[in-house]
């Protein structure tokens, strides 16, 4: 590849699976990855040659969803140790190749902002990736919340919000009649997307960011549909009855986009338009997205080669430390 050649390329939306975190995954969270269990259970060397066949130089891997979300404190707080811990071993095999986002017990918030800490001060992972809702009913931007995000904000670390499966009334209500003959429409079709764009607006008008500015919010798929309705939900939480908040100015300036599994180009000049190329960040979303048609896309879209540096690595070299 002429353009890419000469290019560091970092991926920060490449899953793993870890036993110890999967051995708690039940129902639908359990069958989820199985299309590509035996790559997500892989963090060596056939990972690092299908990252070389695609020209990816760096990973920053995650855990699959729902990670540690749905366990209860005490056997959260357990596992994402473990878990963080394991994460830590991996990349310090390939630590050229590898970094991480910790996985945080979310249902114990004081325990997950000390992991937090204790993951980034002493295993050098790059921020957390947090998947959809807590014990599958809360969402991460209620109060009880809020010392991670102080905690990120101290450690001046992003939080990635990453889908999972979404509530079951929801699926049930909006979604059933299809999910047999298309189970992709309660995930990567629409399911994760509702749920996790919800997520980024609800962070948004809870006035977190208002507490600690500081924090940086990154959204996968190029941002779940928000940049696409930013000028639209500004009108409506503005409107006369609303007690109003500058959405746009607040998404554009806490919020930052990856294009983990989402490699299209009007959906991509869109983000550039609201945000902007400083807030875009490659991503693949491997291995439900395979490594090869991200960059292929890179290569080929049609954006000068100084915004093409930023999206493939200097927002991530900077965002991250890497
Ligand atoms: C993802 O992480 O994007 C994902 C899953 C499960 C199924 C499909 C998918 O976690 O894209
Ligand atoms: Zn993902």
């Amino acid at each position: 590849m002429t353009i890419l050649k000469d290019q560091r390329v970092i991926a920060i939306e490449e899953h793993y699976y870890d036993d110890n975190v999967t051995a708690h995954f039940e129902g639908l969270d359990a069958r989820t990855g199985g299309f590509v269990r035996e790559n997500l259970e892989e963090v060596g060397e056939a990972r690092i040659r299908s990252m070389d066949e695609a020209g990816i130089d760096v990973q920053v891997l995650s855990h699959g969803a729902p990670s540690t979300q749905k366990m209860d404190a005490e056997t959260g707080v357990k596992v994402a140790t473990l878990a963080n811990d394991g994460l830590a071993e991996l990349i310090s095999a390939h630590p050229d190749r590898f970094a991480g986002f910790a996985a945080l017990p979310t249902a114990d918030p004081k325990a997950a902002a000390d992991e937090l800490e204790r993951a980034v001060n002493k295993l050098g992972l790059k921020g957390a990736m947090i998947h959809g809702l807590t014990g599958g009913e809360h969402f991460f931007d209620k109060k009880q919340f809020w010392p991670i995000y102080e905690r990120a904000q101290a450690l001046d670390v992003p939080l990635y919000i990453h889908p999972a499966n979404p509530h079951p009334a929801v699926v049930d209500a909006y979604l059933k009649d299809y999910a047999e003959a298309f189970p992709g429409i309660v995930n990567a079709g629409w399911g994760f997307t509702m749920e996790t764009a919800t997520a980024g607006i609800r962070i948004v008008l809870s006035g977190v960011l208002d507490e600690y500015p500081d924090v940086k919010i990154i959204l996968g798929h190029l941002g779940e549909t928000l940049p696409f309705l930013l000028w639209r939900i500004d009108m409506a939480v503005n409107r006369p009855g609303n007690d109003g908040v500058a959405f746009r100015d607040a998404f554009c300036s806490h919020f930052y986009i990856t294009t983990s599994g989402f490699f299209a180009d009007p959906a991509l000049l869109c983000c550039i338009q609201e945000m902007g190329v400083d807030r875009i960040l490659f991503a693949i979303d491997y291995p439900f997205v395979s490594n090869e048609p991200g960059p292929a896309w890179m290569e080929r879209l049609m954006l000068n080669a100084d915004d093409k540096a930023k999206i493939l690595h200097s927002n991530a070299e900077k965002m991250l430390g890497l």
